[in-house]
């Protein structure tokens, strides 16, 4: 006979903390929210933790390269999305890992021989003012000068006047030499006066640049998620079907994290793949596995599978239909406190900690709230990081308000049969039924502004909860069961309130 589990499936919303004592410490200012992401052993460092417990899904709609900058930047990571060729996503990437390193490869070039009007239409493609000229145009060519947006005036100037007129010749250009320090550098760009430090090898070929403003970016996002070479930290969703090229070439492009992708992680295939990883590179990887919903999948995959961190949910995603459809998965709160159970017994047992993010289902700060203090050492979210304006999908109105599009990596529209196991052998097959839809979500604003308001509400709770860190957020948490009463009494409907439209939350 089939074993029915007594306790109901619960979701976040169901409720609510009880405050602890709050000390004089405990104020919002002195709070971290870093949190590890790859398994450790008791007494010992994990070999990456994030700033603020958020990481994107790996999904089309939600994590390109824009999403991981920003996200990084603030100190929490991007998975990339793995429904996509092993070359985009590599593209994809390099793109975060070009960005920032303090130390920049140039990526948009010129010759001396190039028009001005060259110039204007590879600054329109890459978006860069300052171009450096090299004598083959490439990246590492020999520097002869640079140009940028103030040494001409596009409506001025004949724009089929050759770069090399206009441009600041090597001569007179203030440049660093390979080997100098990221601190020397800046500080001969404090000297001079400059905006970019072309670095240059003793033979007078470029090596990167630095720039003024990543200083200063980086002086203003104190949290940024950098990796030992001081570039902006991404991970990248895989799948169990074409780990062997994919992980090998994400790995090469910079990726700091892996997650294997799927809708159920409980299986043979995703062991498989994990151990392949770990037998490949050893603990040099870091890579997690899921989605589960109890205790006997978490500990399969973090015994069997050496998973460094295990993802929660099934169905609970708000583009998710997989419930509908399969009759399979479980309300959100209480797999995440199953697998909680599990990990934390799993610890007392082996001295070893697998960090567990719940995957899914969070549609306001309140409930992301309750799940770190449940337990989630951190969460991954699609719909709220798909309002902000740096997800990938472009901006649509519809009556009169602005929306992105977000579909679910099921959905006809994504067409991810990696993730869902339908019995498909190849693209050709795709999905033979949806497991996500294809919809819209209202335009919130930046990442860094959205995330800004949640982390303040979530620090605050901390601080009521008499906790500095999100361990102690977790030990110190009692939680109580709310009637459906209470969940009205909480909000205001005894009284008219002003605005006709209360601002609901992301
Ligand atoms: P949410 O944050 O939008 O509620 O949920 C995002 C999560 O839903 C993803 O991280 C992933 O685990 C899951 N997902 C993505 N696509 C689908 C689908 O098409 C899905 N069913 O369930």
């Amino acid at each position: 006979m089939a074993r029915i589990i007594d306790e109901v499936s619960r979701t976040f919303s169901e409720y609510l903390l009880i405050p602890r004592l709050t000390s004089r410490e405990h104020q919002p200012k002195n709070v971290s929210l870093k949190t590890p992401v790859s398994r450790f052993r008791r007494g010992e460092k994990p070999k990456f933790s994030i700033n603020i417990p958020f990481v994107t899904s790996s999904m089309q709609s939600v994590s390109g390269s824009e999403m991981a900058i920003a996200l990084a930047r603030i100190g929490g990571l991007a998975f990339t999305f793995c429904s996509q060729t092993i070359e985009q996503q590599v593209a994809m990437v390099a793109k975060v890992k070009m960005h920032k390193a303090g130390f920049v490869q140039s990526d948009s070039n010129l010759r001396p021989d190039n028009t001005l009007a060259d110039a204007l239409a590879l600054r329109k493609k890459s978006g860069h003012s300052t171009m450096p000229v090299t004598e083959d145009g490439s990246g590492n060519g020999t520097f002869v000068g640079i140009l940028t947006d103030k040494d001409f005036w596009e409506f001025e100037d004949n724009l089929s006047g050759l770069v090399r007129d206009y441009m600041t010749p090597l001569a007179s250009v203030v440049y660093g030499t390979s080997g100098i320090t990221l601190h020397d550098a800046n500080m001969l760009l404090r000297k001079h006066k400059k905006e970019c430090l072309p670095i240059l090898d003793n033979k007078c070929n470029l090596q990167s640049l630095v720039f003024k403003k990543d200083y200063f970016d980086h002086m203003n996002n104190p949290y940024e998620l950098l990796d030992a070479q001081k570039r902006l930290a991404v991970g990248a969703g895989v799948n169990t079907h074409d780990y062997e090229a994919r992980v090998p070439a994400l790995i090469k492009a910079g990726a700091d994290v892996l997650c294997f992708d799927s809708s159920d992680g409980y299986t043979e295939f995703q062991k498989d793949a994990i151990l392949w990883c770990r037998k490949k590179y050893g603990d040099s990887v870091i890579v997690g596995g899921g989605n589960v919903v109890d205790g006997d999948a978490f500990r399969y995959l973090a015994e069997e599978g050496q998973a460094d961190f295990v993802k929660v949910g099934i169905g609970g995603g708000s583009i998710c239909i997989t419930r509908e459809q399969k009759g399979i998965g479980r309300g959100q709160a209480s797999a995440l406190m199953a697998v909680v159970a599990e990990r934390d017994k799993y610890y007392n047992e082996t001295g070893i900690y697998i960090p567990v993010c719940s995957d899914g289902g969070l549609s306001n700060d309140t409930q992301i709230i309750i799940a770190l203090a449940m337990g989630a050492d951190f969460v991954m979210m699609g719909r709220y990081f798909a309002m902000t304006y740096e997800s990938p999908t472009p901006k649509v109105s519809i009556g009169g308000r602005m929306y992105k599009p977000y579909w679910g990596e099921g959905s006809n529209r994504a067409r991810n049969w990696q993730r869902y196991n339908q019995g498909a052998e190849s693209t050709e097959n795709q999905l033979k039924f949806e497991e996500g839809v294809d919809a819209y979500v209202p335009i919130v604003g930046s990442v860094k502004d959205v995330t800004s308001v949640t982390l303040t509400k979530l620090r605050s709770t901390m601080c009521n909860m008499g906790s500095l860190n999100l361990k102690e957020f977790t030990d110190n948490a009692v939680l109580t069961r709310i009637s459906e009463q209470s969940f009205v009494e909480g909000g205001t409907s005894t009284v008219t309130t002003l605005d006709k439209e209360r601002p609901r939350d992301v």
